[in-house]
């Protein structure tokens, strides 16, 4: 048979089937080539990165740097086995470890947070408010939520969003006098139009929620309650903010915030929405789910189960809540006029008029600080633009600094905004970032 077919034909089918069991041919298809060997340019650009979160200090709240144990677990060879369906019950051969894997990741994430139900499976936050919208509403229904620019989020009913397109959003914000939300206001919202989902959570608010009033409102006109903790799970874990569980019909959250995880998301439910909300998931809007990052999960689970996590979590409080006042004593207005958890906006207008929030947070990242741009409530400026910048202390906590450096931090941020137009100023900023971050390293022994 060979003979008859042309020799350029044969030699691919050949070298493959005669590299199967040799080393040397594994290598020639690159199956044992290190990321550094095979691509020494991306590996560079990853290493960039890494040289650039050992060497700045990160404040973006929803940001953390997770663990060498849940990164490892991320580049598992779990990568490459597809396994739709749910544990033990498959649309593929093969999945007995993802099987035990994903059960073993709903096991400690129910016990986390005491949860009814737990689905591992979301790809990312968005699709995870996608699946419960999907599972409990129609499309046309009405979603009480947050405003985006007083704090919520692109997936609690931004226009431009699937959220937005799809569902009939009314939308809250904060009380323009106290800048904190209002809920006999809600409640008044809830009333006038009914919704069929309350939605709590936010990406830039911060004070506590109190899930127990959230749940009083939602009853008033028979709605779902939704909270969406993806920026509090882990001082929801830490049991340093109050727990949503017991009042929420459901609960989402991303796992790579607060909670130090991997990317990804959960869902968590009461039983009696189980259903729903997996058939939702899958086959509803994911496929196979990725096994590497349900993996992952797992672990960051593990570690959020921990004695030492809660005190982490008040750490990352106290942080915050030091940070703030020192921002506060160095002249700048905090939005609601400090914090509670694990983030805080700077109204930059109370120094001047003529600073964004994006204009401040180039500086910022010039002397070696990151930050975000966010809009502040009632901002006159764009989103592109904004008025406020938003910190956190997630990841400088992680890092091992307390208070002491809360205050130098702090110092470093007004010095580098009240001093923006003076180069000497910015790289003297810049050294003593340097001197903080290698006093305080990310990771002890990481090598890509
Ligand atoms: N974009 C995220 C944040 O920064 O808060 C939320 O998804």
């Amino acid at each position: 048979m060979l003979q008859s077919v042309p020799l350029s034909v044969i030699k691919p089918y050949y070298i493959q089937y005669a590299c199967l069991n040799t080393r040397k041919c594994y290598s020639e298809n690159r199956m044992n080539s290190s990321l550094q060997e095979f691509d020494p340019q991306v590996f560079e650009i990853a290493n960039e990165d890494l040289i650039r979160q050992q060497d700045t200090l990160t404040l973006i709240p929803s940001e953390n740097y997770a663990s060498k144990a849940v990164m490892q677990a991320q580049a598992t060879v779990l990568a490459n086995k597809y396994a739709e369906g749910y544990p033990y019950q498959r649309y593929y051969n093969g999945c007995l470890p993802c099987d035990k894997i994903e059960a073993l990741a709903i096991e400690r994430a129910k016990a986390l947070f005491n949860a009814e139900h737990v689905n591992v499976q979301p790809h990312a936050g968005t699709q995870a408010n996608m699946a419960i919208y999907q599972a409990l509403l129609k499309p046309g229904d009405t979603i009480l939520s947050m405003k985006l620019d007083h704090g919520g989020h692109l997936s609690h009913g931004l226009p431009q969003n699937f959220s937005g397109y799809y569902y009939n959003i009314i939308h809250y914000g904060v009380s323009p006098d106290t800048e904190l939300i209002d809920l006999d206001y809600v409640a008044d919202l809830a009333k006038e139009h009914q919704p069929e989902m309350v939605v709590v959570g936010a990406s830039a608010y911060p004070r506590l929620l109190d899930f127990s009033e959230w749940r009083k409102i939602a009853d008033s006109v028979d709605a779902y309650l939704f909270a969406d903790i993806s920026h509090i799970a882990g001082l929801v874990a830490g049991k340093v903010h109050p727990d949503p569980i017991p009042y929420s019909h459901v609960v989402s959250t991303t796992t790579h915030k607060t909670l130090r995880g991997p990317r990804g998301a959960i869902i968590m439910c009461k039983s009696e929405y189980a259903g729903d909300i997996d058939r939702t998931v899958f086959p509803g809007l994911q496929g196979g789910p990725f096994m590497h990052a349900i993996l992952a999960r797992a672990v960051a689970f593990k570690e959020a189960l921990q004695p030492g996590f809660g005190e982490y979590q008040a750490q990352i409080i106290r942080n915050a809540k030091t940070l703030a006042d020192q921002l506060m004593k160095n002249g700048f207005r905090l939005v609601s006029g400090g914090t509670d958890n694990h983030l805080m906006l700077i109204d930059l207008t109370s120094i001047t008029d003529k600073l964004s929030g994006r204009q401040a947070a180039n500086y910022l990242e010039e002397a070696g600080i990151t930050v975000n741009k966010n809009t502040i409530p009632f901002d006159k400026r764009s989103a592109n633009s904004t008025s406020g910048i938003r910190l956190g202390t997630p990841m400088i906590t992680s890092r091992g600094m307390k208070e002491t450096e809360m205050i130098v931090i702090a110092d470093l941020i007004s010095e580098a905004i009240k001093q923006r137009k003076k180069a000497s100023s910015r790289k003297r900023i810049r050294e003593k970032v340097r001197e903080l971050c290698q006093a305080f390293p990310i990771y002890e022994d990481l090598n890509l």
